[in-house]
């Protein structure tokens, strides 16, 4: 089953849309299959962001995600990883979709609210690099024939 990675950055957790960003992706109809809140070390946010490394931002984007806790998320169903990245909107929040979670609650691409991985291979990458085996839980509805 496909899985993607989501990481509310810091600030959506103080902002209090961690509820908001849950319930998007569970009235979806998708599965968490982990869940935890964490400090972020300067080694992990440098991995996790790797692909930026030569952008301007890329110093500033690992100072914020490490200054206070974030909300990393693996979430599983059938074509969650495009569309996570649609309920999520574009990285302007300011030209994000209106109905989006950027378009909804951000003005400003370095404060964008969430992180979601952007292919099935990163995803497949991100989620071994922020969550360990036993951390994550497979698990199925038991009513999942009438809660569709
Ligand atoms: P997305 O998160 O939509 O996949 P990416 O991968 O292009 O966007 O950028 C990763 C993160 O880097 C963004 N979420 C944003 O926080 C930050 N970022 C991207 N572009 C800029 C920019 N021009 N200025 C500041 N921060 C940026």
């Amino acid at each position: 089953m496909e899985r993607t990675f989501l990481m509310i950055k810091p600030d959506g957790v103080q902002r209090n849309l961690v509820g908001e960003v849950v319930r998007r992706f569970e009235t979806k109809g998708f599965t968490l299959v982990g869940l935890k809140l964490m400090k972020v070390s300067r080694e992990l946010a440098e991995k996790h962001y790797d692909v930026h490394k030569e952008r301007p931002f890329f110093g500033s984007l690992v100072d914020f995600i490490t200054s206070a806790p974030v909300v990393a998320m693996v979430w599983e169903g059938d074509g969650v990883v495009a569309a996570a990245r649609k309920i999520i909107g574009a990285t302007n929040p300011l030209t994000a979709e209106p109905g989006t979670i950027r378009g909804d609650y951000g003005v400003s691409i370095g404060r964008n609210l969430i992180h979601g991985s952007d292919a099935i291979e990163t995803a497949q990458r991100e989620i071994s690099l922020w969550f360990s085996d036993e951390e994550l839980v497979s698990w199925e509805p038991t009513m999942k024939s009438w809660l569709y």
